[in-house]
């Protein structure tokens, strides 16, 4: 989901990864935010009574997907899941089996892949893991003796799992109310102070960089930069020339505070010190 909607600029940067830009400001906005689903795990998901032909029938059955299954003799489909398969999975049950199991003998494009045991008379899902093309050729054989048979309910083919969607979400310092100045790219502190600004994330906050630089007058007191997440400082360090700190976080979803502060001030006859913190750059993960 979009973070602060309302707040952001929404274009599409990268095919695979995304950079947002979201301050308290709309005014302060200097980049975009864009975002990336998470793609569909299943490639395809068929009904295998929508099968049916002469030898294999579409049963009304209880417990069946969409009410029916297919009564599966010896059967060939081309599949087109579209992208490359992981697993391929069968919803199956047996039906007048006096041993109470039978068998799917499972071929993709003519080599076997494996086989299906099918045992009880309440549907259950087996997974045989394949690499399966794009688009293949299924053939299923029943090893039923007499009466016993194959009720096949779907057929569900998947991909690899998809990567964790990472965001980025931006808060410019200049967004920030409380001490020191704008002057963009940066706020500028030349006293001890503070500024502080929200921000909201639909997923968990991992890792967060801030940009900044300083003038020190004394060798001994550098400018300080300490930047804290909903009031728990993440950042404690020196600085004196441009530097981009970071911080592991832990942060969850929801509404949250950074709070950018320069301590250590200390001017020098008439050098004046000062902090330049440009922003805080959250990369979230959904
Ligand atoms: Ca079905
Ligand atoms: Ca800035």
């Amino acid at each position: 989901m979009p973070v602060s909607p309302r707040l952001c600029v929404v274009s599409v940067v990268l095919l695979s990864s995304f950079v947002g830009a979201c301050g308290v400001d709309p005014a302060e906005l200097d980049e975009a935010l864009v975002e990336q689903r998470r793609d569909a795990l299943t490639l395809l998901n068929v009904e295998a009574e929508t099968w049916a032909d002469g030898s294999n029938a579409a049963v009304s059955v209880a417990g069946a997907s969409a009410g029916y299954a297919l009564r599966v003799g010896s059967i060939t489909r081309t599949l087109t899941p579209g992208a490359a398969g992981t697993s391929i999975a069968f919803r199956t049950r047996t039906e007048n089996c006096p041993s109470g199991s039978t068998s799917l003998a499972v071929k993709v494009n003519g080599a076997s892949i494996g086989t299906v045991t099918v045992t009880g008379s309440t549907f259950a899902t087996t997974t045989l893991t394949a690499s399966l093309p794009s688009a293949f050729s299924l053939n299923l054989v029943n090893s039923y003796t007499g009466n016993c048979r194959v009720l096949l309910d779907t057929v569900v083919v998947d991909g690899p799992t998809a990567p964790p969607v990472t965001t980025y979400l931006v808060v410019e310092a200049e967004s920030a109310t409380g001490g020191g100045v704008s002057q963009p790219p940066y706020r500028v502190f030349t006293t001890n102070g503070s500024a502080t600004a929200s921000f909201s994330i639909t997923g968990t906050a991992t890792y967060l960089t801030v940009p900044a630089t300083g003038v020190r007058c004394h060798a001994f007191f550098p400018p300080r930069l300490i930047v804290s997440v909903d009031g728990v400082q993440v950042i404690n360090q020196t600085v004196s020339t441009p530097t981009t700190f970071s911080a592991g976080l832990s942060t969850p979803p929801g509404t949250h505070t950074v709070t950018f502060a320069y301590a250590d001030n200390y001017d020098v006859g008439t050098c004046n010190s000062s902090l330049s913190v440009d922003k805080a750059t959250f990369t979230v993960v959904q």
